[in-house]
């Protein structure tokens, strides 16, 4: 008995990124990413883990595949990895490596799933690491050019495109605090990273469109930002500066606003923003078919003098406390609250209308309870986790949200980034030591919800 039913059309997938999943990472001419190097850094990934082999799904993707389809997915997002198309990131083309990304659409086309690409899932070809990555302003036309060489190998076949993953992360964790590859500690190389990676999504998105690319869009992590008390101005405030930091400050330029005066001065506070040059936001606020959305857990924020602030969030250090999650927690340590992905979603859908959204990413990391008697794995928290989510997606849709679809992620249990392969975000478990695939609970679960079109 269906009690929450989806729009017509809605579409249900899964998410994956190259790095995580794909291993091979010097076969058919891949040159190493920062990510490669990263891994390889002493202390930077969880025992010293890589993507080497991660799920070898470079070799194993017609299995994956077909996984896929037994569970009825309708669509999945991948990344292509740009050191496999372009392994020095300008340069020739290697058609090796886009030989692997045909035949993966091929085999979806096969059996009716709708491929989404990722142009961009943080997979840096080394070489342009080493001309200063995002930090140059070059970066931004490479990437557009490697966009173009993927869309003219796929674009027969792929509709819908999305251009950079999370460029947040990209900015604020690998330039600014250390997390992630390339590793970079410094606030303003990190301003400068977020205003060249919207920069290479502009000029990409507009080579993409020009080409004939279908539906052109970008991921972002944006954050529901919550005060620790409603009624204090100074939590206001506090939850005034961090939206800016993570949403504002991607979500005005991208909708042709531009940068927030209040985003642009707190910026100006660490490094002088003379990287914005005339021109920049016009190629940013190229037209949008959609706005991929990826949320885990809410923030909460406090406006308190001396507070610790984030190494996350540059020039919060000293005004802002981050409050520590509480309640019931993932395996990330991160909070679990549902209500938050409505409010993200109502309130992306108010400030910044007309813009059809998708749920690029959604899922949790928890323990593995391995009951392999059983033919699966029993992940009752995880389907708790994804039920909870999706009534709020649907509240959402219910309020009147254009939201289009659903991609849970991971399909895989895969290469956790900086927490290697000790965090499990899988519908279907896999066995580093044999590369064997288990549908756990939560992929039978999520089989039947898509079937039914709803909870
Ligand atoms: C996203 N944070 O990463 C990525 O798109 C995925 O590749 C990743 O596996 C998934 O979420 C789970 O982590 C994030 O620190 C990494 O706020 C870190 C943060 C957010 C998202």
């Amino acid at each position: 008995m269906t009690e929450l039913r989806f729009p017509e059309g809605f579409v249900w997938g899964a998410a994956t990124a190259a790095y995580q999943i794909e291993g091979a990472v010097a076969e058919d001419g891949r040159a190493p990413s920062i990510w490669d190097t990263f891994s390889r850094t002493p202390g930077k990934v969880f025992q010293g883990h890589t993507g080497d082999v991660a799920c070898d799904h470079y070799h194993r993707y017609a299995e994956d595949v077909a996984l896929m389809a037994d569970l009825g997915l309708r669509a999945y997002r991948f990344s292509v990895a740009w050191p496999r198309i372009r392994p020095d990131g300008t340069g020739p083309v290697n058609p090796r490596g886009l030989d692997f990304y045909d035949r993966l659409v091929d085999a979806l086309l096969d059996r009716g799933i709708d491929p989404i690409v990722t142009l961009y899932h943080w997979d840096l070809p080394q070489a342009l690491e080493n001309q200063g990555g995002w930090t140059a302003r070059e970066t931004a036309e490479h990437f557009a050019d490697y966009a173009l060489a993927v869309h003219q190998r796929l674009g027969d076949r792929v509709r819908t495109w999305t251009t950079l993953n999370e460029p947040w992360c990209s900015a604020y964790l690998g330039y600014g605090n250390g997390v992630h590859a390339p590793g970079g500690r410094d606030a303003g190389a990190a301003f400068r990273a977020v205003h060249h990676l919207l920069l290479g999504h502009g000029l990409a998105a507009r080579a993409l469109r020009a080409a004939g690319a279908e539906v052109v869009g970008i991921t972002l992590n944006l954050a529901d930002v919550q005060p620790a008390d409603a009624g204090s101005a100074a939590d206001a405030a506090a939850v005034r500066l961090v939206d800016g930091l993570q949403n504002r400050i991607f979500l005005d330029p991208l909708t042709g606003a531009g940068y927030p005066d209040d985003v642009l001065a707190h910026v100006a506070r660490i490094v002088e923003p003379d990287f914005v040059r005339d021109g920049d936001e016009k190629v940013i606020a190229a037209p949008l078919d959609l706005l991929g959305l990826n949320y885990y857990a809410p923030t909460y924020v406090a406006g308190r003098a001396g507070g610790a602030g984030s190494s996350a969030y540059p020039g919060t250090e000293g005004g802002v406390e981050f409050l520590p999650p509480v309640g019931p927690l993932t395996d990330m340590g991160w909070m679990i609250e549902p209500a938050g992905l409505t409010r993200l979603l109502e309130r992306v859908a108010a400030d910044y209308p007309g813009l059809p959204l998708i749920i690029t990413e959604n899922g949790g990391a928890f323990p593995d309870r391995n009951t392999e008697g059983t033919g699966w794995v029993a992940d009752t928290d995880r389907v708790a986790y994804l039920d909870g989510h999706l009534r709020a997606a649907h509240e959402a849709v219910a309020r009147g949200v254009d939201l289009r679809g659903y991609l849970v992620w991971s399909l895989l249990d895969n290469f956790e980034w900086a927490e290697g392969y000790r965090k499990r975000f899988g519908i279907v478990h896999v066995d580093y030591l044999t590369q064997r695939r288990t549908p756990k609970e939560s992929a039978r679960w999520y089989q039947e919800v898509i079937s039914r079109n709803g909870l």
